[in-house]
């Protein structure tokens, strides 16, 4: 598990829970008869998936509006906007979403505002070349942004990227978004497929590749990579697929068909580097552990090493009689000179929900925006410095606000982990 959302909240429903799971049939969007798995080979001897259910109606509904709304923008151009720190998970589905759109004539480009700073990313994206632009807050500025029709919001909401405001300003409609983040403010899209109780956005754009929007060929360079992409995304939203549940595993069995295990394999090796493992040892060192939460703060992080506090929340939450982990760290933007405390939740209980749990340590900012938000298991926070933003030479100084935002924090968290006073809202 990677970067989290940083999310505000409000109600927006699209579907609700289904345990069905979408029918495999690549070239029709309609439902087709199950077919059993046959002895030892991998497809029936009409060379379909042996998988296959039915889809329920309202399945295929989502289905046909989103290939509608395609048809509808055939010859556009479009913007697919990232969260500013990307994750497996956005990376593999917002390909996957420019494939599909492709097959309808759109021309959509993925860009991101932040930067790639976890090693998995940086290697996804070398190996595989998938097909990504940075684009920063001051180019966004002076950017022409009136050749897109559209823009796209893919395992995000908006509300994790910086980018969204300059867009929004040049008056380009959202045209879609596909998320399984927790819904967030009123967001008018022409098409919206959120599904919160879908553990990876991977699963959904499978689903969707699935039902024949795309026909992945293994022949086809591009789609085998963008398969052992999806295949990372959704193994990575769920902890290696021990979160996984069953319409994730049926994705993964599907993109089993495509996907280089070799390529997934060494995109997998990828090491940390030293600065992750500082932090990692920083969050060891500093962490205090009240009521099985284990909360540590690892003080000052570049940038470019802002990924390294999700993993050492991952790392945390593996101690013994620890079921949730909390790491967080001022982050120092030295291109914008802003400072932020971002941080991270990492959590085994499945009674806590990560989304709630932030909300109601955090709450909100003066236009009502939460700092944070999450999905199942996983959530983050970011908290603008304002003021007291920016790099000093004082180390003193530099210490006396690091201490002063440390204890903010952990009085902030206590009072919900510490039960005497106040037991947690999102603990039942
Ligand atoms: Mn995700």
């Amino acid at each position: 598990m990677q970067s989290d959302s940083t999310v505000p909240f409000t109600s927006l429903i699209t579907m609700e829970p289904d345990s069905g799971i979408s029918g495999l049939n690549p070239t029709e969007l309609h439902p087709v008869e199950v077919s059993k798995p046959s002895n030892g080979t991998s497809y029936d001897h009409r060379g379909r998936f042996p998988y296959d259910v039915m889809r329920s109606a309202e399945q295929e509904q989502k289905i046909e509006a989103f290939r509608q709304v395609l048809e509808r923008h055939r010859g556009d151009r479009q913007l697919i906007i990232l969260q500013d720190f990307p994750d497996p998970d956005a990376l593999s589905s917002a390909w996957a979403y420019k494939l599909i759109a492709q097959k309808f004539e759109i021309q959509a480009e993925i860009v991101y505002a932040g930067t790639l700073s976890h090693q998995e990313n940086i290697a996804l994206v070398k190996l595989t070349a998938l097909p990504l632009q940075r684009l920063t807050t001051q180019t966004a500025k002076t950017k022409d942004f009136s050749i897109y029709k559209g823009c796209v919001l893919i395992d995000n909401q908006g509300t994790t990227s910086q980018l969204l405001p300059s867009v929004q300003q040049a008056n380009i409609p959202i045209t879609v978004v596909i998320d399984h983040h927790s819904m967030q403010d009123d967001l008018k899209a022409e098409f919206v497929d959120i599904r919160s109780y879908t553990r990876a956005t991977a699963t959904i754009l499978t689903q969707y590749i699935q039902a024949g929007l795309l026909k992945f060929d293994t022949s086809t360079t591009e789609h085998v990579k963008c398969a052992t992409a999806l295949m990372h995304g959704l193994r990575s939203d769920t902890n290696r697929l021990m979160q996984a549940q069953e319409e994730d595993f049926l994705a993964a069995a599907f993109l089993s068909r495509y996907y280089d295990a070799q390529l997934l394999n060494a995109v997998m090796q990828s090491s940390r580097s030293k600065q992750v493992m500082d932090v990692i040892e920083r969050s060891l060192k500093n962490r205090t552990v009240h009521n099985n939460f284990s909360i540590a703060g690892v003080g000052y992080l570049r940038y470019d090493d802002r990924d390294a506090i999700p993993q050492a929340a991952d790392f945390l939450v593996t101690e013994e009689n620890v079921h949730t982990a909390v790491v967080y760290g001022i982050v120092h933007d030295e291109d914008e000179e802003l400072e932020f405390v971002v941080g991270s939740l990492r959590t085994n209980k499945l009674t806590l929900d990560p989304d709630e749990f932030i909300k109601e340590a955090f709450g909100q900012d003066a236009q009502g925006r939460f700092f944070g938000g999450g999905r199942s298991q996983a959530g983050g926070f970011e908290i603008p410095m304002g003021f007291l933003s920016g790099f000093t030479e004082n180390s003193e100084y530099a210490k006396t606000k690091w201490s002063v935002f440390d204890a903010q924090v952990k009085q902030k968290l206590l009072r919900l982990v510490n039960p005497e006073q106040n037991y947690p809202k999102g603990v039942n």
